[in-house]
């Protein structure tokens, strides 16, 4: 038997991995390189976790009492909780149901999608910003964390965000109608990365809705825009930026030391965590990893807030946005300070906070570790109350190599993916406080499970809140070679679900995900009420009856104004002058649920859908002659290919 079966092996202790201390620099660069697939060869696959019956732990008792104990969902049977993903350097966002794995939704968000005409018709375009020649302002990003609104440390279901770390920014998702509504674009920073809302706002106990969404920096970047003052890493920085949750505008930023990668905030709404990989402030690989420890750093939101309104801030370049000092140099008196940097094993990623609202899970990474720092110490160290930092540290368990990401059961176990040993592990919090303060029998690891392969985020069922349930552990693995029908030389992503309910992990099922999701949050599904239908009102352009529709002309501008009813668009004909400016305004009039028409129009490059009761407009160059067809892109009627019109171009 090999020494990782023994590892996942029921009636055995787990191994503690001890023996393997942090790993050098020169290690790691090694496995990022041939080394990536160390753990993915054909007989991880035939391991002890296909033996299972899904829904049974090893023992063979049921794991789960519930609707899909199984993990089965049957045909006609719907999802216990919505995984809402991201979808990586796709750009976009998307649902799938959990436990199922089915996918149920792609929402295109800093991509440009076809299926429902995002960065085609006017209403995205505006979302995304357009160039001087029409265009969307951008038509690539990438998403790396969804995370949803909160009331009283739980999901409202009002609203969820996702970040851009392509091109910075910040975009909201309508909980509604599961579509994007606003974009932000972040001033001064590259490498949007990290991103996590308000869990409530104790500062304001009238507002009751998320306030705030914190957004982190991971590439350090210049003050200064141009000149040969570029290049010169002593005028680099990080910053952090706080976006206001409703009217999507920038509050403030934080200049820090080092870089702000992930982003966890408290429940009580006093602090923001973000794990820094690069305190070294190095623009290589090397420098990056130089330093032994680097940093979890908390941000003191109350006092940022004041700082802003007596205004101590500055701004920077073009951008109007103040920025507020939160660098070590600035802020050495805790009693005074905004900013408190916790040293933690080198390289960290990702910070996580226990449903209870007590302890931040910073991973270690480069470091086996994973650091518990209580959340009473921080605010007892900025009232003064500590002598160092780093005091606010109560547990530094050895878990596995590369520690990435940490899910919470809300029984006070933790579950954090281990990169490099291609496993979960599960840990108990209380446990590794009691070994950290000398308990040498103190049993901190409980349970591994192999997935398959290289486990990036890892997440809990409602583990992101203090309604953190306990059921289902989500593996977003990085790898999936050999686990699905290979499909040339880019292989899916692998997502595998792990029932978290027994004493031991039990894996439930795989399921795809296009590359390449990051993080997810799995929201119970009665926390999420979308609408089907739309209201006209709610478009100001909407053609609401035959006297609205037709064709308008003001000089070389054309408006034609449409209506679509199954299976008919209310003109089967318009005709206009090369060179005019054609604006088509389509509102379906269906009002029947899933009954969407499409709009496409032949040889301009045009398609997009209009769902029950929705207007969306295209505006485009009517520069060929000729006759164009214009036809519905999507199935709604047994005479579906017959709803279709002519658009003519008069030379
Ligand atoms: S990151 S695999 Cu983009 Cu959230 Cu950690
Ligand atoms: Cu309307 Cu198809
Ligand atoms: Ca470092």
């Amino acid at each position: 038997m090999s020494d990782k079966q023994q590892q996942t092996t029921a009636d055995e202790t787990p191994a503690e991995p001890g023996r393997r201390k942090f790993l050098g620099s020169a290690a790691v660069v090694g496995l990022a390189g041939a080394g990536l697939g160390l753990a993915a060869c054909n007989k991880e696959a035939d391991k002890a976790p296909a033996a299972v019956v899904p829904g049974k732990d090893a023992a063979g008792k049921t794991a789960v009492a519930g609707a899909h104990a199984s993990g089965e969902v049957k045909p006609g049977q719907l999802d216990d909780y919505y995984i809402m993903s991201s979808g990586g350097h796709s750009g976009e966002v998307r649902i799938y149901g959990a436990p199922s794995g089915r996918t149920i939704k792609r929402i295109p968000v800093f991509n440009i999608d076809p299926m429902v005409g995002w960065g085609i018709t006017n209403e995205s375009k505006k979302i995304i910003g357009v160039k001087p020649d029409g265009n969307p302002k951008y038509r690539t990003g990438d998403t790396h964390h969804v995370h949803g609104s909160y009331t009283d440390g739980t999901y409202d279901g009002k609203y969820f965000w996702t970040n851009d770390k392509l091109n910075n920014r910040l975009a909201r998702i309508r909980g509604d109608y599961m579509e994007c509504d606003k974009i932000t674009e972040i001033p001064n920073v590259q490498g949007f990365h990290g991103m996590f809302p308000d869990k409530c706002d104790p500062l304001d106990a009238k507002i009751n809705h998320t306030t705030r969404v914190f957004c982190g920096g991971e590439f350090n970047t210049p003050f200064v825009t141009r000149g040969p003052g570029v290049r010169d890493i002593k005028n680099y920085a990080s910053l952090a930026t706080c976006v206001d949750a409703e009217t999507m505008e920038i509050r403030w930023q934080l200049k820090l030391d080092g870089n702000m990668d992930l982003c966890a905030t408290s429940y009580d709404g006093k602090l923001a965590a973000f794990n820094q990989y690069n305190s070294e402030n190095g623009v290589i690989l090397g420098d990056m990893m130089s330093a032994e420890r680097d940093g979890c750093v908390f941000l003191n939101i109350e006092r940022i807030e004041a700082a802003l309104k007596a205004g101590k801030f500055v701004t920077l370049g073009d951008s109007k946005v103040p920025v507020i000092d939160g660098t070590k140099a600035a802020n050495a008196d805790p009693k005074t300070a905004l900013t408190c940097y916790v040293p933690v094993p080198k390289n960290p990623h990702g910070v996580n906070i226990t449903p209870d609202g007590k302890y931040f899970v910073c991973a270690g990474k480069l470091s086996p570790t994973a650091t518990v720092i209580a959340h009473e110490l921080v605010l007892k160290w900025f009232d003064g109350g500590l002598k160092e930092p780093r005091e606010t540290v109560v547990a530094e368990p050895e878990i596995g190599l590369g520690p990435l990401h940490t899910g919470f059961d809300g029984h006070g176990n933790a579950y954090t993916s281990l990169f490099l040993d291609s496993q979960v592990v599960k840990w108990n919090i209380d446990k590794a406080i009691a070994q950290f303060k000398g308990d040498k029998q103190a049993q901190v690891v409980l349970d591994r499970i192999d997935v398959h392969y290289q486990p990036g985020h890892g997440y809990t069922s409602m583990g992101e809140t203090r309604e953190a349930d306990g059921r289902y552990f989500n593996s977003g693995n990085k790898f999936s070679k050999d686990r699905f029908l290979p499909v040339g030389p880019l292989h899916v992503e692998a997502e595998q679900l792990i029932d978290i309910t027994g004493a031991k992990m039990v894996l439930l099922h795989d399921h795809t995900a296009y590359p390449e999701p990051h993080d997810a949050i799995i929201v119970r599904r009665d926390k999420i009420k979308t609408k089907q239908i739309y209201t006209m009102d709610e478009f100001p352009h909407a053609v609401k009856d035959a006297n609205a529709a037709g064709v308008e002309r003001k000089g070389n501008k054309v408006t034609v104004r449409l209506m679509g009813v199954a299976p008919n668009f209310s003109m089967n004909e318009f005709t206009v002058k090369k060179g005019d400016e054609v604006t088509i305004i389509l509102t379906n009039h269906d009002k029947v649920e899933d009954l969407a028409h499409g709009f496409g129009l032949e040889q301009y490059d045009i398609n997009f859908i209009v769902n029950p009761q929705q207007t969306a407009s295209v505006t485009f160059k009517a520069d060929k002659p000729g006759m164009f067809w214009y036809y519905c892109t999507h199935f709604c009627h047994a005479l579906h290919l017959e709803m279709r019109g002519r658009m003519i171009v008069e030379a």
